[in-house]
């Protein structure tokens, strides 16, 4: 136990790689999940992943080909990362909680508490103690239900997850949230993908992607915007060499010139052993961040201008006219917009703009696919907007090879929010939950991620329930976000591993520990699987394979109903014993509250499971006008005073969110160290600084307080000039709280304005 050492840092840099996957990917996998399990659960575990009678990998939410398509190993090298992680052979005991305190819990890194294996027994910080300390399951419901219970309004408690929990447990937690009396359900949507759910709800109807696989497969032209592939979604890079076989084209638009983004080689085809891979990107955008709206609204004025040139050629008018609202005015503003504002905010020439808009005229079917490096910034949801506007044009929305393609992160986080986990669930959802189970839920909203902290500051929430994620770690402004969660009377969280949200405590503090995807989940009724919704809407069934990892583990869904039955005690019309005993009869409920998953169960057990209906692909649009709506979009380029970077804090290849596995981002040519920020060469020479230095990376924010990252290490990098990256959650200290997108209130985590200071030599350094 807890020989494992914080490595430290010892920063080796080599140039960014050039292509992505392959052999070395592989072997490094295999040796990350040897280094935390036997040959036997490897071996296991990897052969069940992605299989249509295995487990859904807990990894990213990209799609599983249909079933007939799959590889025997249908996972990619982080994949493998993520599932040996939580199939690790390392325990954490009653013993490891006696040896460290709570204090010296909160002075390891993310890397280390995560190494220390699977958590296995419930435990309680009682009030005054410096240690956690056993605590038996019907104890700790009864110390959770009683705080809860003694609140002086439902709102006073916040209910977290990440969208790794799966279908049957987000239900529950929505039902049980809604009939204790409160819509506060955080999630970590807020922090991801908030803004382009509140874009395309606005635009589109619905706040979801309207591509499958095939749709990418077929399509002409695939721009990958803001999106690191090759680290955060490696099976896309496959899906991006078959629209390349089939004569398709890909533009990626991005600061960094990302390692998959420009070459791929497939792991499991011998074509990507050996020789040189595929060449995904046909044209690189090194756009400056948060230039993304610019180059839209260039490319769409272009559009504009070469329809006035060849009338009736260019716009599909008649989608236009039957399927769209706002057209004019956008058009009218579009028009306006002056070259040298594009220019300037993106940084690219009118040359590489031209050859886009080129691509764009010969391209029938269009596909915009992106991630954070749109959503995480100020202007995150006109952004969005503006690539709705840019699809509406040619109507590429509604029909094949063409349309929207937010790519989600979690593996669940779509199927959560399907599920009810939102704070702002339309009346029409509550309404048939009310309906279903006999209660009047609350009809006012309830707080997101960034409200949630406010709230918890402020002394208006005491109870934080965080269910599959590290609260802490994920939200900006950490020492802000600790202060506020130390102040509530009581934290608990549904975890498989530790991390740093279990050592930030309330007056009393819980680990609820919990059984993983990859673990077998027996109940009453005998063995269980559960459900997932990828990004394309795809739901389908998962199956733990392995022992659980302890036996004292109770599942998500047997933890909220037993945390439900006690808090709201027994009531014919919500059966939380049943609902443990037997997971299809949750199932039978959400068939009925949810709309899309009627005969759920059935539908779920043929392979490969169903495809929820996404009405824009009917052209159907439920917007209040039932149309297409047309945005106008302004921008406001952040000034970046002389001496200022624009920061983005984004993930490592070795890493899951909060979570670093090793210390290397192999593609980025980083080893042994994630202090690092990433900064032009010539940035650097005009800053005075030299490769390899020793900085304080400091926000400079209207509210002037001290917001520090001590002690990073330079490294000269060709990123887009004025930028500089640098890895999550160690710079979240430096994003403040207030600095959140317009409309989703997302933290800003991709625009954060700093300064860099050289580090004192007696400079004491935060985790
Ligand atoms: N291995 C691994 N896989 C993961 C995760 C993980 O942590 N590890 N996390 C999962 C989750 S929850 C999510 S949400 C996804 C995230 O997937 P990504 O969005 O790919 O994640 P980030 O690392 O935040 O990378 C953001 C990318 O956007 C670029 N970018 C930053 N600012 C801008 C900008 O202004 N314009 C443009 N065009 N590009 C910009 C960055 O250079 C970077 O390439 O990944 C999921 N998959
Ligand atoms: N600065 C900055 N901040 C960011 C981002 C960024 O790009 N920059 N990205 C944001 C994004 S996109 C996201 S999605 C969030 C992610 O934020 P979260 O989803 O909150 O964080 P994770 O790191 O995924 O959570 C890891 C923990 O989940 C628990 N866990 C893992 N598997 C299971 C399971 O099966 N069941 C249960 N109950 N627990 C499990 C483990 O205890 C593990 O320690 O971070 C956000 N924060
Ligand atoms: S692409 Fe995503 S879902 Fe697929 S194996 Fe890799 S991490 Fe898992
Ligand atoms: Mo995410």
């Amino acid at each position: 136990m807890s020989d494992i050492e914080d490595p430290g840092d010892d920063l080796t840099a080599t140039p960014p790689k050039r292509w992505a996957t392959g052999v070395p990917a592989v072997t490094h996998a295999l040796e990350y999940s040897l280094g935390q399990t036997t040959v036997r659960r490897t071996a296991l575990t990897l052969l069940n992943i992605n299989q249509v009678k295995g487990f859904d990998c807990p990894g990213c939410a990209w799609p599983e080909p249909a079933p007939g398509k799959r590889h025997r190993n249908e996972y990619c090298e982080n994949g493998a990362k993520h599932i040996s992680d939580e199939a690790t052979s390392r325990r954490i005991t009653a013993e490891f909680f006696r040896r460290y305190s709570i204090a010296e819990l909160g002075e390891k890194s993310d890397y280390w508490l995560n190494q220390q294996g699977r958590l296995t027994e419930p435990m309680i910080k009682r009030p005054g103690a410096a240690h956690y300390e056993p605590i038996g399951w019907d104890e700790a419901f009864d110390v959770l239900a009683g705080e809860l219970t003694g609140l002086d309004t439902p709102d006073e408690a916040l209910f977290y997850t990440s969208g790794r929990l799966n279908n049957e447990a987000a239900f529950l937690l929505q039902l049980f949230a809604r009939a204790f009396g409160t819509n506060n359900l955080p999630d970590c949507s807020n922090l991801c993908h908030e803004s382009s759910g509140s874009a395309l709800q606005e635009t589109l109807g619905i706040g979801k992607g309207s591509v499958c696989l095939d749709d990418i497969h077929t399509a002409d032209l695939v721009f990958v915007v803001g999106q690191n592939p090759g680290t955060n979604h490696p099976r896309m890079l496959t899906a991006l060499e078959e629209t390349k076989r089939n004569g398709g084209q890909v533009i990626a638009v991005n600061p960094l010139p990302e390692a998959g983004l420009i070459r791929f080689k497939h792991p499991q085809k011998a074509r990507g052993v050996i020789g040189r891979g595929t060449p995904i990107a046909d044209q690189f955008l090194q756009i400056r961040p948060g230039g993304d709206l610019a180059l839209f609204q260039a490319l769409n004025r272009l559009l504009l201008e070469a329809e006035d040139e060849r009338p009736g050629t260019v716009l599909d008018h008649s989608f236009i006219s039957s399927h769209t609202t706002g057209f004019g005015d956008f058009a009218d503003h579009a028009r306006k917009i002056p070259w040298e504002d594009i220019l300037a905010a993106t940084r690219l020439t009118r040359e590489e703009i031209g050859r886009v808009h080129d691509r764009v005229l010969r391209s029938g079917k269009i596909i915009v696919c992106w991630a954070m490096g749109l959503t995480q910034h100020k202007h995150g949801v006109p952004t969005v907007r503006e690539v709705v506007n840019f699809l509406l044009l040619r109507g590429n929305i509604g029909r094949p090879g063409a349309g929207v393609c937010p790519v989600r992160g979690h593996s669940n986080v779509q199927g959560d929010r399907t599920m009810g986990i939102w704070e702002r669930m339309p009346q029409r959802f509550l309404d048939a939950l009310g309906r279903e189970f006999g209660f009047t839920p609350p009809a006012h909203h309830g707080l997101d991620s960034v409200n949630g902290i406010r709230a918890m500051r402020d002394g208006t929430a005491k109870v934080f329930l965080g269910v599959a994620g590290n609260f802490v770690r994920a939200t900006p402004d950490s020492r802000v976000t600790e202060d506020a969660m130390r102040r509530c009377r009581l934290t608990a969280h549904i975890s498989t591993k530790l991390n740093r949200s279990h050592a930030v405590c309330g007056d009393t503090a819980l680990i609820l520990p919990t059984l993983g995807r990859s673990d077998r989940d027996i109940q009453a009724s005998g063995e269980q699987f559960i459900t997932v919704e990828d990004s394309m809407s795809e739901v389908h069934a998962s199956r733990g394979r392995l022992a659980a990892a302890s036996p004292h583990l109770l599942s998500e869904v047997a933890i909220i109903s037993r945390l439900a039955r006690r808090t709201l005690g027994d009531t014919p019309a919500i059966p939380w014993e049943e609902f443990e005993a037997d997971y299809d009869t949750v199932r039978d409920r959400i068939a009925r509250v949810v709309p899309g998953f009627e005969n759920f169960n059935a539908r779920v057990a043929g392979p490969g499971g169903f495809r929820l209906p996404n009405p824009v692909n009917q052209r159907v649009f439920r917007t209040p006008s039932g149309k297409a709506v047309f945005t106008v979009n302004d921008f406001t380029m952040p000034h970046i005073p002389e001496g200022h970077l624009l920061l983005q804090t984004l993930r490592s290849h070795d890493q899951w969110n909060t979570v670093p596995y090793a210390m290397n981002d192999r593609y980025r040519g980083i080893h042994n160290a994630r202090r690092v920020v990433l900064v032009h060469p010539a940035d650097l020479a005009s800053l005075g600084l030299a490769d390899r230095d020793r900085v304080d990376l400091i926000t400079v924010w209207r509210d002037g307080l001290e917001r520090r990252a001590e002690d990073f290490r330079v490294v000269a990098y060709p990123t887009s000039r004025g930028s500089a990256a640098s890895y999550y959650p160690e710079t979240n200290v430096l994003v403040p709280l207030d600095s959140v997108a317009d409309i989703s209130n997302t933290p800003t985590s991709k625009g954060v304005l700093i300064r860099l200071e050289p580090t004192r030599a007696d400079a004491a350094r935060s985790i």
